[in-house]
């Protein structure tokens, strides 16, 4: 009987556990427990995987998978406590929605399976999820791993970032469209590495499209686009509490195909470099303890860094990327003056004097400023009033801002001039379609949040959005290819939140409306936010602290420090600094600071009315809506990244922490929508064969009665239609239940 009950397997979730099944049937038909066989506890909300260690009439005695053994009585037992694991939960599965059990514990069950056996991808429908394994896995991805994925479609394979990127460039073809790949996942979860993995993909494949001799354009297109990497990453990442290698910037990256294949050219968006950290520096003339900028941290060294090798690589990408000497020799002058920049010190003496003379004529030297003049507008203000200039002289503490304000504004327009160069080299004509690859900065809730987090959470919010809208519409596109009727179904979305941050009147608008206002101050804001919107359910405003609001935002609630946000967010840049560096003998410094204007920028042109800089927050509004407009106008793939712990540790998989990111990311909510309509999806040759037993007739089904002989099994074990529909291919089931019940009556049916 149980052979034949194998052989008459076709369904996915039942063919691919190489476990043995009879223990679940066994356990359903009879539903007795025994030493050995796996279940599910319920535990409050949460269902713990468990074996049954041993049972009798009274008492049944279970051990969690983490660790806990608990003693149940049978009437609790039959109360639903316990039910039997069906098999495809117990081996993993690659694709979790063959899974059999579609709940948040089996889901998560089988990413530890698979975590425990170095298997960090798997699929959720159409989503790759991957868990970062803070190791490197031996040989996965070698250049064979390269090649056997290339050459096989998607889901013939293993789960694997190459499988999404090769169907992306499939889809080129097939789809006649551009293509983007949406990486999310909080901070340190693996977004930047699987950027590259797939940068390193389709910079392969390109190289194989064009045939053995290879033109020297495109090869050294491809080489600059995954020389980028190390180039921005220098400049723009920074060690965190959450990720030692944090990216303090979001990228979007266009490759641009041509139609046989190649990679014709790429261009790269940088949003909002985070320019209050400066530690990611190498260039270092003295100990990096000796400098202010560095040694804040307390820290200068990490162990999973190299820093000696990573900055020959970083020389190499430069090289590559045909960056002159000079160039690179002005890119370090600058970072060095910077950092000396920082160790200016001051006192009073009727208004801010410098004590260390010394440091500002290194920095000059370095910057190729005057350093009279340097002096002078670090503490003192100048400001041109119906043509007379006037000076008033600044408080030590203001002194210092000014001077760190030099050296944010250097160390970003160098920044920028950077990824200017490196799309410049890696620019080309797009004559067919491209693919995108978006990584952004994950979301962050640090002790204290600033401005800085404020945009990076609302940027993710922002991606959640599209992508809970996709899912979403994705699934309405399948019930009504296979026309199956369809209620609303309730499900979370994110818009309100959004809502508060950017539409009228919102948050955004309250910030920016203050910014502008002259008077307005950081506690003013504060006040009006409180007021504006403190019965907003997703605002948050605290009883005790006084300088915070809070917004729940889709991946947990988050405390805001409104103090600095007007002034990070005028992010206005004193006349005389601006000057001053435009007076630079360095050509290089001179060209950073050539076209910005803080009154006569082309930004100012667009405003349309004059004298107006935009904020810094209303620019990346603006930058936003346009990459979701690029996205929309694309094919997109998702891959979601996962942290196993929060130490950044290989091998510990922390059970909360993973469940807390699959609720958040939308995973579940993807799951929940499939449950809450019809979650079982057969074709009716599927079906009929697996089932058609319970008629107790041999299936003989033609193509036309299929559907006909579905629709009398299935009235056979409930007429009133409540449990299924019939689509054009598929047979729909309402529940879970309903599949089990299936299942049982299948068995019993072979006894
Ligand atoms: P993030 O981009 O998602 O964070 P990263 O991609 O920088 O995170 O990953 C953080 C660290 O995890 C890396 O430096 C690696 O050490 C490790 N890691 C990630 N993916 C892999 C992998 N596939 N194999 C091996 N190690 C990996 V942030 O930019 O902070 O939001 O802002
Ligand atoms: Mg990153």
């Amino acid at each position: 009987v149980i052979l034949s009950y194998y052989w008459l397997c076709p369904l996915p979730a039942m063919s691919k556990f190489s476990d043995d099944p009879t223990p679940w049937l066994r356990t359903m038909v009879y539903s007795s427990y025994y030493a050995g066989v796996r279940v599910w506890v319920r535990d409050k909300e949460l269902l713990l995987p468990s074996t049954i260690s041993s049972s009798n009439d009274q008492i049944l005695i279970l051990t969690t998978d983490y660790g806990e053994v608990i003693t149940l009585e049978q009437a609790e037992v039959n109360r639903l406590k316990v039910f039997p694991m069906h098999p495809s939960s117990i081996s993993g599965v690659e694709d979790m929605s063959t899974l059999a059990e579609l709940h948040e514990a089996a889901i998560m069950h089988n990413l530890f399976l698979r975590y425990q056996k170095d298997l960090i991808y798997t699929n959720i429908g159409s989503i790759l999820a991957a868990v970062n394994p803070y190791k490197q896995i031996p040989g996965l991805y070698a250049s064979d791993v390269v090649d056997v994925y290339s050459r096989h479609h998607l889901g013939e394979l293993p789960p694997h970032i190459f499988a999404v990127a090769n169907e992306c460039y499939r889809c080129l073809w097939k789809r006649h469209d551009s293509q983007c790949v949406l990486i999310s996942g909080e901070s340190g979860a693996g977004k930047t590495e699987s950027t590259k993995l797939l940068l390193k993909f389709l910079s392969v494949m390109s190289q194989n499209s064009t045939g053995s001799p290879l033109s020297e354009r495109t090869t050294r297109v491809e080489q600059a686009i995954v020389q980028s990497s190390p180039i921005m990453e220098a400049f723009g990442n920074a060690k965190t509490v959450y990720n030692n290698n944090s990216s303090r910037f979001g990228k979007f990256i266009q490759l641009h195909f041509s139609q046989s294949g190649s990679i014709q050219g790429g261009c790269i968006i940088d949003y909002l470099l985070e320019k209050y950290e400066h530690r990611e520096m190498y260039m270092l003339a003295d100990s990096p303890e000796a400098y202010h900028y560095l040694n804040q941290s307390g820290c200068v060294k990490d162990r999973s860094l190299d820093d000696k090798t990573l900055y020959d690589s970083v020389m190499e990408a430069l090289k590559v990327m045909e960056f002159s000497e000079e160039e690179i020799r002005d890119v370090f002058k600058l970072l060095s003056g910077v950092l000396q920049m920082g160790n200016i010190e001051f006192m009073t003496a009727g208004g801010a004097q410098i004590t260390t003379k010394g440091v500002v004529g290194v920095v000059s030297d370095l910057l190729g400023l005057d350093s009279f003049q340097l002096s002078e507008v670090l503490t003192q203000r100048s400001m041109i009033l119906r043509g007379e200039e006037i000076c008033s002289p600044l408080t030590v503490e203001q002194a210092t801002d000014s001077r760190d304000s030099v050296a944010m504004a250097l160390y970003s327009q160098c920044f920028s001039w950077i990824i200017a160069r490196i799309n410049q080299k890696i620019k080309g004509k797009h004559n067919f379609k491209s693919i995108g690859i978006l990584d952004i900065f994950g979301f962050e809730n640090f002790e204290v949040n600033r401005f800085e987090q404020f945009n990076i959470n609302y940027a993710n919010e922002k991606l959640q959005e599209y992508f809970n809208k996709h899912i979403f519409s994705l699934e309405q596109l399948e019930y009504n290819r296979e026309g199956i009727h369809w209620e609303a179904i309730d499900w979370m979305d994110n818009a309100e939140c959004l809502d508060l941050i950017e539409k009228k009147l919102g948050m955004l608008a309250l910030i920016n409306e203050e910014s502008r206002f002259p008077k307005g101050t950081d506690y003013t804001l504060l006040e009006k936010l409180h007021s504006r919107h403190a019965t907003n359910p997703y605002y948050v405003k605290p009883r005790v602290a006084d300088h915070q609001f809070g917004i729940k935002h889709y991946a947990g609630e988050v405390l805001y420090d409104a103090r600095g946000i007007l002034e990070k967010n005028r992010d206005t840049f004193r006349d005389d600094i601006l000057n001053m560096l435009k007076d630079s003998r360095l050509d290089f410094i001179y060209d950073l600071f050539e076209r910005v204007g803080s009154r006569s920028g082309d930004e100012t042109m667009k405003m349309g009315t004059a004298r107006r800089k935009p904020t810094v927050s209303s620019q990346f509004r603006d930058s936003l809506h346009a990459l979701m407009a690029t996205l929309s106008a694309s094919n997109p793939f998702f891959v979601r990244c996962i942290k196993p712990n929060m130490e950044k540790n290989a091998n510990r998989f922390d059970a909360d922490v993973v469940l807390n990111q699959l609720r958040y990311s939308g995973m579940l909510e993807t799951v929940k929508i499939r449950r809450a309509g019809f979650p079982v999806r057969r074709t009716f040759q599927d079906f009929l064969g697996r089932y058609t037993v319970i008629l107790r007739e041999r299936n003989h089904a033609t193509r036309e009665d299929v559907r006909k002989k579905c629709a009398d099994l299935l009235s056979k074990c409930d007429v009133t239609k409540k449990e299924w529909q019939l689509g054009k291919t598929k047979v729909w089931l309402h529940e879970q239940n309903t599949f089990i019940h299936f299942e049982t009556k299948t068995f019993v049916s072979f006894i």
